[in-house]
Protein backbone atom coordinates (compact mmCIF):
# COMPACT_ATOMS: atom_id res chain seq x y z
CA UNK A 1 0.00 0.00 0.00
CA UNK A 2 1.31 3.42 -0.87
CA UNK A 3 2.02 5.49 2.19
CA UNK A 4 -0.01 8.12 1.83
CA UNK A 5 -0.01 9.56 4.63
CA UNK A 6 4.00 9.50 5.19
CA UNK A 7 4.28 11.53 1.77
CA UNK A 8 1.68 13.97 3.01
CA UNK A 9 3.41 14.91 6.29
CA UNK A 10 6.36 15.25 4.09
CA UNK A 11 4.67 17.22 1.41
CA UNK A 12 3.62 19.85 4.44
CA UNK A 13 7.50 19.84 5.52
CA UNK A 14 8.17 20.88 2.24
CA UNK A 15 5.89 22.74 0.95
CA UNK A 16 5.63 24.75 4.08
CA UNK A 17 8.66 25.20 5.93
CA UNK A 18 11.99 23.73 4.06
CA UNK A 19 11.18 23.26 0.07
CA UNK A 20 15.33 23.74 0.46
CA UNK A 21 15.31 19.88 1.92
CA UNK A 22 14.72 18.33 -1.45
CA UNK A 23 16.31 21.60 -3.50
CA UNK A 24 13.64 23.18 -4.43
CA UNK A 25 12.15 26.92 -4.34
CA UNK A 26 8.15 28.16 -3.60
CA UNK A 27 7.35 31.26 -5.96
CA UNK A 28 6.38 33.74 -3.93
CA UNK A 29 2.68 32.88 -3.30
CA UNK A 30 4.12 29.46 -2.24
CA UNK A 31 3.53 27.46 -5.79
CA UNK A 32 5.29 25.07 -7.25
CA UNK A 33 4.98 23.19 -10.44
CA UNK A 34 3.43 19.61 -9.64
CA UNK A 35 6.18 18.21 -11.94
CA UNK A 36 9.02 19.85 -10.16
CA UNK A 37 7.89 18.33 -6.61
CA UNK A 38 7.46 15.06 -8.42
CA UNK A 39 10.80 15.10 -9.44
CA UNK A 40 12.43 16.00 -6.08
CA UNK A 41 10.39 13.55 -3.96
CA UNK A 42 11.59 11.06 -6.38
CA UNK A 43 14.98 12.24 -5.71
CA UNK A 44 14.33 12.47 -1.99
CA UNK A 45 12.86 8.86 -1.04
CA UNK A 46 9.29 9.39 -1.93
CA UNK A 47 8.29 7.23 -4.84
CA UNK A 48 5.66 9.26 -6.50
CA UNK A 49 3.61 9.98 -9.68
CA UNK A 50 0.91 12.31 -10.18
CA UNK A 51 -1.64 9.74 -9.35
CA UNK A 52 -0.20 9.48 -5.91
CA UNK A 53 -0.03 13.45 -5.39
CA UNK A 54 -3.31 13.80 -6.64
CA UNK A 55 -4.48 11.26 -4.20
CA UNK A 56 -2.89 12.67 -1.24
CA UNK A 57 -4.38 16.14 -2.30
CA UNK A 58 -7.75 14.92 -2.46
CA UNK A 59 -7.70 12.64 0.57
CA UNK A 60 -6.08 14.53 2.83
CA UNK A 61 -7.96 14.75 6.33
CA UNK A 62 -7.52 18.38 6.45
CA UNK A 63 -7.47 19.54 3.02
CA UNK A 64 -3.73 21.00 3.38
CA UNK A 65 -2.76 21.08 -0.60
CA UNK A 66 -4.58 23.08 -3.16
CA UNK A 67 -3.79 22.76 -7.21
CA UNK A 68 -3.55 26.26 -9.32
CA UNK A 69 -6.70 26.29 -11.76
CA UNK A 70 -5.02 24.92 -14.32
CA UNK A 71 -3.51 21.72 -12.29
CA UNK A 72 0.03 22.77 -13.28
CA UNK A 73 1.51 24.20 -9.49
CA UNK A 74 0.39 22.92 -6.34
CA UNK A 75 0.98 24.65 -2.94
CA UNK A 76 -0.23 24.29 0.73
CA UNK A 77 -3.02 26.32 1.70
CA UNK A 78 -1.73 27.35 5.02
CA UNK A 79 0.56 26.90 8.11
CA UNK A 80 3.42 28.56 6.31
CA UNK A 81 6.43 29.57 8.11
CA UNK A 82 8.70 30.05 4.87
CA UNK A 83 8.11 33.94 3.90
CA UNK A 84 5.28 33.68 1.17
CA UNK A 85 2.47 35.55 0.42
CA UNK A 86 -0.91 33.44 0.09
CA UNK A 87 -2.51 37.06 -1.87
CA UNK A 88 -5.86 36.31 -0.04
CA UNK A 89 -8.51 38.52 0.45
CA UNK A 90 -9.56 39.99 3.71
CA UNK A 91 -12.52 38.84 5.22
CA UNK A 92 -15.15 39.34 7.78
CA UNK A 93 -15.08 36.91 9.96
CA UNK A 94 -17.79 35.39 12.37
CA UNK A 95 -18.33 37.66 15.61
CA UNK A 96 -16.11 35.02 17.25
CA UNK A 97 -13.08 32.34 16.69
CA UNK A 98 -11.59 30.15 18.48
CA UNK A 99 -7.65 29.37 19.68
CA UNK A 100 -6.91 26.30 21.07
CA UNK A 101 -3.53 26.47 23.04
CA UNK A 102 -1.93 24.78 26.22
CA UNK A 103 -2.16 26.04 29.51
CA UNK A 104 1.21 26.27 29.55
CA UNK A 105 1.49 29.22 27.10
CA UNK A 106 -1.51 31.46 29.18
CA UNK A 107 1.13 33.91 31.09
CA UNK A 108 2.38 34.81 28.06
CA UNK A 109 -0.46 34.96 26.11
CA UNK A 110 -2.03 36.89 28.95
CA UNK A 111 1.31 39.45 28.77
CA UNK A 112 1.43 39.75 24.80
CA UNK A 113 -1.70 38.54 23.50
CA UNK A 114 -1.43 35.50 20.23
CA UNK A 115 1.52 36.16 17.77
CA UNK A 116 2.27 34.08 14.53
CA UNK A 117 5.62 32.55 16.37
CA UNK A 118 7.20 30.61 13.79
CA UNK A 119 4.27 30.51 10.98
CA UNK A 120 3.32 33.36 8.63
CA UNK A 121 0.16 33.79 10.78
CA UNK A 122 -1.99 33.14 14.19
CA UNK A 123 -4.56 30.65 12.77
CA UNK A 124 -8.27 30.65 14.33
CA UNK A 125 -11.01 28.31 13.85
CA UNK A 126 -14.68 28.75 13.89
CA UNK A 127 -15.52 25.80 15.98
CA UNK A 128 -14.57 24.65 19.06
CA UNK A 129 -13.71 21.04 18.10
CA UNK A 130 -11.33 22.21 15.55
CA UNK A 131 -9.54 24.17 17.90
CA UNK A 132 -9.83 21.78 20.69
CA UNK A 133 -7.33 19.40 18.37
CA UNK A 134 -5.24 22.28 17.51
CA UNK A 135 -4.71 22.78 21.00
CA UNK A 136 -4.18 19.34 22.17
CA UNK A 137 -1.53 19.22 19.84
CA UNK A 138 0.40 21.75 22.39
CA UNK A 139 -0.64 20.36 25.63
CA UNK A 140 -3.19 20.81 28.55
CA UNK A 141 -5.84 22.65 25.94
CA UNK A 142 -7.57 25.71 27.08
CA UNK A 143 -9.48 27.71 24.34
CA UNK A 144 -9.35 31.24 24.19
CA UNK A 145 -12.21 33.21 22.87
CA UNK A 146 -11.41 35.74 20.19
CA UNK A 147 -13.34 38.52 19.41
CA UNK A 148 -12.74 38.60 15.53
CA UNK A 149 -15.43 40.87 14.36
CA UNK A 150 -14.72 43.83 17.09
CA UNK A 151 -11.30 43.56 15.67
CA UNK A 152 -12.11 44.15 12.13
CA UNK A 153 -14.13 47.02 13.80
CA UNK A 154 -10.72 48.05 14.91
CA UNK A 155 -8.49 47.73 11.66
CA UNK A 156 -7.37 44.15 11.83
CA UNK A 157 -7.45 41.95 8.89
CA UNK A 158 -8.94 38.16 8.39
CA UNK A 159 -8.25 36.19 5.71
CA UNK A 160 -10.27 32.45 5.32
CA UNK A 161 -7.42 29.74 3.57
CA UNK A 162 -8.77 27.79 1.46
CA UNK A 163 -9.53 24.65 4.03
CA UNK A 164 -11.11 26.84 6.22
CA UNK A 165 -8.75 28.14 8.45
CA UNK A 166 -8.93 31.99 9.48
CA UNK A 167 -6.25 33.80 9.55
CA UNK A 168 -4.76 36.87 11.27
CA UNK A 169 -1.54 38.92 12.26
CA UNK A 170 -2.12 39.17 15.89
CA UNK A 171 -4.28 39.21 18.33
CA UNK A 172 -3.73 42.10 20.95
CA UNK A 173 -4.73 41.29 24.16
CA UNK A 174 -8.12 43.05 25.05
CA UNK A 175 -9.40 40.75 21.91
CA UNK A 176 -9.05 37.41 24.13
CA UNK A 177 -11.62 36.22 26.45
CA UNK A 178 -10.70 32.65 28.19
C1 LIG B 1 1.11 29.74 20.95
C2 LIG B 1 -2.06 22.77 12.53
C3 LIG B 1 3.00 31.95 24.18
C4 LIG B 1 -0.14 29.33 20.20
C5 LIG B 1 -3.27 23.23 13.28
C6 LIG B 1 0.23 27.93 19.76
C7 LIG B 1 -3.41 24.68 12.91
C8 LIG B 1 1.87 31.71 22.21
C9 LIG B 1 1.73 28.02 19.54
C10 LIG B 1 -2.02 25.08 12.52
C11 LIG B 1 1.79 33.10 22.04
C12 LIG B 1 2.10 28.08 18.08
C13 LIG B 1 -1.46 26.08 13.47
C14 LIG B 1 2.38 33.90 23.04
C15 LIG B 1 0.81 32.19 20.35
N1 LIG B 1 2.95 33.29 24.09
N2 LIG B 1 2.47 31.13 23.26
N3 LIG B 1 2.38 35.24 22.97
N4 LIG B 1 1.15 33.38 20.88
N5 LIG B 1 1.25 31.17 21.13
O1 LIG B 1 1.62 25.09 15.76
O2 LIG B 1 -2.25 27.63 16.02
O3 LIG B 1 -2.09 19.95 11.16
O4 LIG B 1 2.51 27.41 15.18
O5 LIG B 1 -1.27 29.38 21.05
O6 LIG B 1 -4.40 22.48 12.96
O7 LIG B 1 -1.24 25.62 17.23
O8 LIG B 1 -0.20 21.46 10.66
O9 LIG B 1 0.15 27.17 15.77
O10 LIG B 1 -0.04 27.01 20.78
O11 LIG B 1 -4.29 24.97 11.89
O12 LIG B 1 -2.18 21.35 9.14
O13 LIG B 1 2.16 29.23 20.15
O14 LIG B 1 -1.24 23.89 12.53
O15 LIG B 1 -2.40 22.38 11.25
O16 LIG B 1 1.89 26.79 17.53
O17 LIG B 1 -1.50 25.57 14.81
P1 LIG B 1 1.61 26.56 16.00
P2 LIG B 1 -1.27 26.50 16.05
P3 LIG B 1 -1.66 21.22 10.52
Amino acid sequence: MKNLKSISKFMSLILRHNPGRVGIALDDSGWVDVSTLIDALNKNGKSVNEDVIREVVETNDKQRFTFSEDGKRIRANQGHSVSIDLKLEAQTPPEILYHGTATKNLASIKEKGLDKRNRQHVHLSADKVTATKVGQRHGKVVILVVRARAMVEAGYEFYLSKNGVWLTDSVPVEFINK
